[in-house]
């Protein structure tokens, strides 16, 4: 039996051909109530688009632990066998929602683990690092990457304006500009938690950790070439290709793996550990394994789940918390705020927001669409005495660091070998095969010949020759030479 059509409160309708109209060629009717609601349901159907992450697509999924490591943190997520429903939201940086999924830009790698304690999400990257280190640059970095206040067009000499005044950036721009900029698909790509976090075990004893999340798709990517004509032919080509393999049956997998240090080593460190233009070697802290999750549903509705999803750092739970790294602290406002202005006040009240395996007790109320509430006997107020949710400052979990001084607007505190072009350079010549320099150098050689203002052209030349002076030497050759822009 096929569903009669009905006005959103659920009554049948007439027509969904014809408008009311006085005779059938006579003028329409204001009272066409249906007409009405559907033309005003049709004006309303967009929220305001990510003003970063526009473009993406994700999928839920299964988070299974299959290693211990409770000596290290409390949280019943990270629990031996503990097994958690999640969805991951991989997106674009700089695109709009109408962007191209293959355009060359670091990927968003958005994790929501619905566990037990509340929901625990992970924001990442597809890369460890980001561009800068202070949050206040964040809107001056976006800027430059989107489009000129006149024309409204990108712009190189915008861009790379900024990334040479800001010379932090340039471990993070090696890898935009490399491989990485460029993945064959969001499956094959790994991710990253990118800053430092803090865990907190049992006894309370705290840990710093990185996150890496590596793909059993394997760490694949596009050609140049490659990506600009899938550009051209399918702007939804990375979409398209997870939801097709999740259709399939190909359910993608990540291995979940962290990097641990000891509380006080943080302190003394050879690179600032909370800096987030700067990795951990492998070396001093090995990658120890996790467990591993897998993609395995596809969204029902992609506005309801993807378009309307709501990840944050903010979104913690007992046994974890964040770590002193600027950027972090920073992101820890802003993302609910944003959530609170693009999709509601009462954004966590849906499906996708909301807790699956915990459930809300608090004393907040009322907001615009509120429709899940506490029983009316529960106050409205505390403290109580009338049983109202009480908090366990035992259950909290926070983590904590030692912080003191005179306020001040000032850079972090320099590490032994804390500089900013030093990990960019080890990137370059001990990480990129041979064939991965010649993309890298052909990539930055077009980049410099889309630069016009020859003062930015010539940072640009000392920003490269920072990070390796042959590279920087090889870029003076070949950029504005006829042979590469032809
Ligand atoms: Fe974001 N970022 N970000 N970002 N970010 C947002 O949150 C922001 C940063 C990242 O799939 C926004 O709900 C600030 C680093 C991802 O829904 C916004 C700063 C990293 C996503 C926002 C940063 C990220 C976002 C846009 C500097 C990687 C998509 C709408 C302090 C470690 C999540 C929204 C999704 C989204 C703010 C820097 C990753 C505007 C202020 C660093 C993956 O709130």
């Amino acid at each position: 039996m096929t569903d009669y059509t009905t006005t959103q409160t659920g009554a049948p309708v007439a027509s969904d051909a014809h408008s009311l109209t006085a005779g059938a060629d006579g003028a329409t009717v204001l009272h066409d109530r249906y007409l009405v609601e559907k033309l005003a349901q049709f004006n309303r159907e967009r929220i305001p688009e990510r003003i970063v992450h526009a473009k993406g697509g994700g999928a839920f999924g299964e988070f299974v632990v299959t290693e211990d490591v409770s000596q290290y943190t409390r949280a019943a997520v990270f629990q031996p066998g503990a097994t958690s429903e999640m969805l991951l939201r991989f997106s674009s940086v700089a695109g709009e929602q109408g962007s191209p999924d293959t355009w060359r830009d670091v990927r968003g790698y958005a994790l929501k683990f619905y566990t037990t304690e509340g929901n625990y999400d992970i924001v990442g990257n597809n890369t460890p690092v980001f561009f800068i280190r202070d949050g206040i640059k964040f809107p001056d970095f976006i800027h430059s990457q989107k489009r000129l206040p006149g024309s409204g067009l990108r712009d190189a000499d915008m861009q790379w304006d900024f990334w040479t005044l800001s010379p932090e950036s340039a471990h993070q721009v090696t890898y935009l500009m490399g491989d990485r900029g460029l993945p064959q698909s969001w499956r094959t790509m790994n991710g990253y938690g990118s800053h430092t976090y803090q865990w907190i075990n049992a006894a309370g004893e705290r840990f710093w950790v990185q996150y890496h999340f590596l793909s059993r798709q394997g760490d694949l990517h596009l050609g140049a070439d490659e990506a600009e004509a899938i550009a051209g032919a399918d702007a939804d080509y990375y979409r398209r290709d997870l939801h097709e393999a999740i259709e399939r049956g190909e359910f993608p997998t990540w291995d979940v793996y962290v990097q641990v240090m000891p509380y006080e080593e943080a302190k003394t460190y050879r690179f600032n550990p909370f800096d987030l233009t700067k990795t951990w070697s492998k070396q001093d802290y090995p990658r120890i394994k996790v467990g591993h999750f897998t993609l395995n549903r596809n969204p029902q509705n992609f506005f309801a789940e993807i378009e309307q999803a709501a990840f944050s750092p903010a979104n913690l739970v007992p046994g974890i918390d964040i770590s002193p790294d600027k950027m972090l602290m920073a992101r820890v406002f802003s993302y609910p705020d944003a959530q609170r202005y693009r999709v509601g006040t009462n954004y966590n009240q849906l499906p996708v927001n909301a807790p699956h395996a915990a459930s809300v007790h608090n004393y907040s109320q009322d907001g615009a669409q509120r429709h899940g509430f506490n029983h009316p006997d529960v106050p409205v107020y505390a403290p109580n005495s009338f049983g109202g949710p009480v908090a366990d400052p035992a259950r909290a979990g926070e983590g904590s660091w030692e912080s003191d001084g005179a306020l001040t607007r000032a850079a972090a505190t320099l590490h032994a070998e804390d500089d900013d072009f030093g990990q960019a350079g080890t990137l370059y010549r001990d990480v990129f095969t041979a064939e991965a320099k010649a993309r890298f150098l052909a990539t930055l050689t077009g980049q410099g010949n889309a630069i016009t203002v020859e003062a930015i052209r010539e940072r640009f030349f000392q920003y490269w020759t920072n990070v390796d002076a042959e590279l920087g030497a090889a870029l003076r050759a070949a950029v504005g030479t006829e042979a590469s822009a032809a």
